[in-house]
């Protein structure tokens, strides 16, 4: 399945992103802990050059436990700061803490100068990360719009934590071309791209031929007719039989079949899985 992807709003997104990084003093890249390679924006190395940025595994609470610590390990030995989070339900001590430690050398160098600096971070990631969800943990209040699909957010806001401490919400930014296959469909996958441009019923059967590879107990449990010799090209039948899914006439309905399979994964109801690892061959 190929996922093409080209909105024009993504190259505005971009440079709202370049002017607003010369407003920040530290960026928060908040990657889905689900497929944190996939969500990983290639360009922002060059964009960011050297200022100083923070790694979220945001949304853990749906990801491998297990492998979210190879990730952490993985960034930690790149020398960044990372922290596995889940924005829904997090401690948002832990979230000001990292991004407080990683700006007090910042802190302290304006102190000696007499300043009381104002910390300013800005919050990157892709559409639908968890990104506004983050900053109204840390701001202990819903105090940016948030949604359960990409898109939400569509210009930059400022959000002051204290007086001495600010966090930028920008729109969610994807690069304009995905250009590896496999990152493209984790980014279906997670629901990062809207649904309404994808073949959902190919979605869907692509992530039940993934799960039935990684999860296959997990997958069975959730959907009694998908057993292990299930063939890759019947597991959306195997769904809406479960479910007992079916069209006037006796047909399967793959659409809502389709509909289920995403919507619970996505909800973490099929299993806590991780998409990629970190020690794979492209790093
Ligand atoms: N389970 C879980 N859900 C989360 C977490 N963080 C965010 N969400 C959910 O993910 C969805 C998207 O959250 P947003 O904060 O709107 O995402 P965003 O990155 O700001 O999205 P855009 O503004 O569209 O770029 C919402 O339904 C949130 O409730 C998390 O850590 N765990
Ligand atoms: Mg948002």
């Amino acid at each position: 399945m190929r996922i093409h992807w080209y909105p024009g709003h993504m190259a505005k997104t971009r440079r709202l992103l370049i002017e607003s990084l010369k407003l920040v003093d530290v960026v928060v890249e908040l990657l889905d802990a689900r497929a944190p390679r996939a969500t990983a924006n290639p360009d922002l190395n060059a964009l960011l050059k050297d200022k100083t940025r923070i790694i979220v595994l945001n949304k853990c609470d749906l990801a491998d436990l297990e492998a979210t610590k190879r990730w952490v390990l993985w960034y930690e030995a790149k020398g960044l700061l990372v922290l596995p989070f889940n924005s829904a339900a997090g401690n948002k001590k832990a979230a000001a803490a990292v991004i407080e430690k990683a700006t007090a050398p910042l802190v302290a160098k304006m102190k000696e100068k007499g300043v009381n600096k104002t910390v300013r971070a800005q919050v990157v990631g892709i559409p639908n990360v968890g990104k506004s969800t983050f900053i109204n943990c840390i701001a202990g209040a819903a105090r940016t719009k948030v949604g359960n699909k990409p898109g939400v957010t569509r210009g930059k806001q400022w959000v002051k934590i204290t007086q001495y401490f600010e966090l930028l919400d920008t729109p969610g930014l994807l690069w304009p071309k995905l250009e590896n296959e496999a990152h493209a469909l984790s980014l279906a996958f997670i629901g990062a791209i809207k649904d309404e441009i994808l073949d959902v019923e190919e979605l869907a059967a692509q992530l039940l031929i993934k799960l039935q590879k990684i999860c296959p107990k997990a997958i069975s449990a959730r959907f009694e007719k998908i057993q292990s010799e299930t063939r890759d090209e019947d597991l959306l039948l195997a769904v809406c039989a479960s479910r007992g899914f079916l069209l006037h006439g006796g047909m399967p309905d793959y659409a809502r079949g389709a509909r289920i399979v995403l919507d619970e994964f996505r909800a973490g109801k099929i299993a806590c899985v991780t998409l990629d690892e970190p020690n794979e061959a492209d790093d």
